[in-house]
C-alpha cells in the first residue's frame, strides 16, 4: 500500500489520510471541493497525493506518484477554523503565497495530531 511504501523513507515524518479542500489560490478566492487525499510530511513541505481509493489500481504506482500539490510550511499560519465549515475538526493552512487549504478528519486524535505536527514544524521554521 502507499502507507507500507512510504513508512521505508526515514524522511516522512507523517503520513495519512484526510480530508482536503483549497479555498484559495493567490489570495483569490475557490469554489470548496472536498476531496480525500495522502497527505504526507516531508522535511518543511506537506504534499498532497490522490486517494488510492478513487484512482484504479492499475494506475497508482506508489513508486512513481507526483504529488498533487505541495504546500512549503515556511512562514505558513495555521488555525482551526471550524467557523469555515459544516464539518467538525476543521483546520485552514495558509501559505506566504495566499494559498488556503482546509484539511478535515472525523478522528478528533488523528486531526490533533496533525494539527500539532504542522504547528511544530511551522515553529521550528520561523525560529530559523
Ligand atoms: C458546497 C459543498 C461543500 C460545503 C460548501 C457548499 O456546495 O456542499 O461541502 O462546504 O459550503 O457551498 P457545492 O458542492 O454546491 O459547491 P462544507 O462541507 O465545508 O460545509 P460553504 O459554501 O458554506 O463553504
Amino acid at each position: 500500500s502507499f502507507l507500507d511504501s512510504y513508512s521505508m523513507n526515514p524522511e516522512i515524518q507523517k503520513a495519512g489520510l484526510l480530508n482536503k479542500t483549497k479555498i484559495a489560490e493567490g489570495g483569490r478566492k475557490l469554489r470548496k471541493n472536498w476531496n480525500m487525499s495522502w497527505v504526507v510530511l516531508v522535511r518543511n513541505s506537506l504534499m498532497f497525493f490522490k486517494d488510492p481509493k478513487t484512482q484504479s489500481p492499475s494506475s497508482w504506482k506508489p513508486g512513481n506518484s507526483q504529488p498533487e500539490s505541495s504546500v512549503d510550511l515556511r512562514g505558513a499560519q495555521l488555525q482551526w477554523a471550524n467557523e469555515l465549515s459544516s464539518k467538525k475538526n476543521v483546520f485552514k493552512l495558509r501559505t506566504v503565497t495566499g494559498n488556503e487549504f482546509l484539511l478535515q478528519s472525523e478522528t478528533d486524535s488523528l486531526i490533533r495530531d496533525w494539527y500539532s505536527t504542522i504547528r511544530r514544524v511551522i515553529d521550528r521554521l520561523d525560529r530559523e
